[in-house]
């Protein structure tokens, strides 16, 4: 059987749809009850409401702290119709139920996120709102509750057809308990910020389900794409302008490629495949950046996603169409190159912008059976200053930018990741091998088929400079690097076996630099 309403409590911070959502409950006979706000917007609209205070007898006191938490509210809403027992007892209180509550809350991410000082956010923490959800929808079985003006059109369909059905009323109640979930998620994560622990005794991981993909890392596999509210730019910015919808392995790639690129200052590309750069390059312009990034492994970037750190010009774009690709990510883009992409149907394009700060804190998160794993995000960066030249031969000015270049992308690859780079750009990648010599290896022999795909006779890493994500555990590493044409290598350094490392490193008479800090990626 369906319910109807005949008494509405309406108190909603986001007024969106509240007038049209007034007037249908009103068309229907419901007696509307309505806070300060609310209550002033629907009479404006020639509605006729009657202000909470005024039902209750209780006036709003301490700053509105306290407008909903009276009994003839709370009773209203959780009373049981189908007890005689609760009937009776609300009728000696004379507590008039409530068939409808519609709330949403007093917008504390909004308020962070514009800067507001403390007191304001804590002004800012609903308290009656969020008992009013709770309440409504543990009563479901007799009150419907709204939290969302999306909600609005559905439920007064529902409305006009004589109410809502129980089975309506419980995913109402559900998706009322994941409002508030969420709501105190972000109270607490920004408790836990203010002081100052990135990674508090609870955790919870409060994001709302933006869109449902169409399948996860395989076609067997449900997901869905759930936002935290963070307003770094990024994936979660990123607005989309055109193809079809992203997949979960897109939005993946995306991200990693999008973080990559905005490692660097100077016009720069990234090209990614499977989450791993397959090019990386900057220069002074994006369209010479891509040739660049594009050189290093031509047959892996077929298919991949490309990322750049700059306003897509055209004739980035241009080149960038001359190949199959997936997915473009950009701050923004100009006409003539949303025009040029428009040609081509199924390329996403997807301009977040702006860029995020790589240095800035942030959580981490990973799955395990039975829990997660957080931990802060590499923010870590070095610079020339922290580099411990560790050989006879020091690096030229030259080898130097370009090392700091390979560390960086190094960064950004999968472990055991060897990245060789010659003149802001990668010559070769070694990702993801579970030993180091044969990530240099890998890299090298790529290295030599983009070299014979270029018509070169001598591959890409010859006189290069190469990084590895973390130690050489054994000379062997190195000197395969050395093998490969590298003349100049950085390395966090810290084997116990660093000495036979920086022997052989002198003996091939290569420069090397020791960083003292490691970017593993699993
Ligand atoms: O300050 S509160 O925590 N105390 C309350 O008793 C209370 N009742 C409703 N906040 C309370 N509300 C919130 O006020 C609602 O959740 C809603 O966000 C807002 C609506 O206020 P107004 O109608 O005055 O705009």
């Amino acid at each position: 059987t369906r319910l109807p309403v005949r008494r509405a409590l309406l108190s909603v911070s986001d007024k969106t749809g509240l007038i049209d959502l007034g007037r249908a409950l009103a068309a229907h006979g419901a007696e509307l009850l309505s806070t300060g706000g609310s209550a002033r917007a629907l009479r404006e609209a020639g509605l006729t409401v009657k202000d909470v205070s005024e039902h209750t007898g209780f006036p709003e006191i301490l700053d509105g702290r306290v407008k909903t938490l009276v009994p003839q509210v709370h009773g209203g809403i959780l009373g049981r119709r189908d007890l005689p027992a609760h009937l009776s007892q609300m009728e000696e209180h004379g507590i008039a139920p409530i068939d409808l509550v519609c709330v949403n809350l007093y917008p504390f991410a909004a308020t962070v996120a514009s800067g507001a000082g403390d007191e304001d956010c804590i002004e800012n923490i609903d308290i009656g709102g969020p008992a009013m959800i709770r309440a409504a929808a543990k009563n479901f079985g007799h009150v419907a509750i709204l939290t969302s003006p999306d909600q609005y059109g559905d439920f007064v369909k529902s409305l006009e057809v004589g109410g809502t059905y129980l089975s309506e009323r419980r995913d109402y109640a559900g998706a009322a308990y994941a409002h508030t979930a969420s709501y105190d998620g972000m109270i607490s994560r920004w408790f836990a910020e203010r002081a100052g622990e990135l990674l508090p005794p609870v955790l919870t991981l409060s994001g709302s389900r933006d869109e449902l993909l169409r399948y996860g890392e395989n076609p067997h596999q449900k997901a869905a794409f759930y936002r935290d509210g963070s307003t770094r730019a990024g994936i979660a910015t990123a607005r989309q302008i055109q193809g079809k919808a992203l997949s979960y392995n897109n939005l993946n790639d995306t991200d990693a490629a999008f973080e990559a690129v905005a490692e660097f200052d100077a016009p720069t590309v990234v090209i990614v495949k499977h989450a791993n750069p397959c090019g990386v390059a900057s220069a002074t312009t994006l369209e010479d950046a891509w040739i660049a990034a594009l050189r290093c492994d031509p047959v892996s970037a077929f298919g991949g996603i490309v990322a750049v750190n700059r306003t897509l010009d055209a004739a980035t774009a241009q080149r960038i169409s001359s190949i199959f690709t997936e997915v473009i990510v950009a701050p923004d883009a100009d006409e003539r190159a949303i025009e040029i992409l428009s040609r081509k149907k199924n390329l996403r394009l997807l301009l977040t912008g702006g860029m995020p700060d790589p240095t800035a804190e942030g959580l981490a998160f990973r799955s395990v059976a039975g829990g997660f794993l957080a931990q802060s995000r590499d923010a870590g960066r070095v610079t020339e200053q922290d580099l411990k030249v560790v050989t006879k031969r020091a690096p030229s000015a030259h080898e130097m930018k370009d090392l700091l270049f390979a560390f960086r992308v190094a960064k950004h690859v999968k472990s055991n990741a060897v990245i060789y780079v010659r003149d802001n750009a990668t010559v070769g990648i070694g990702a993801g091998q579970m030993s180091r010599v044969d990530s240099a290896r890998i890299a090298a022999r790529k290295s030599q088929d983009a070299a014979d795909v270029a018509g070169e006779a001598a591959p890409l890493t010859k006189g290069s400079v190469a990084a590895s994500d973390a130690f050489f555990p054994f000379a062997d590493g190195l000197e395969s690097v050395v093998a490969a044409g590298a003349v100049a290598v950085i390395q966090p350094g810290g084997s116990i076996r660093d000495q036979e490392v920086i022997d052989a490193a002198d003996a091939a008479g290569i420069a090397m630099v020791f960083t003292g800090m490691r970017h593993f990626r699993h």
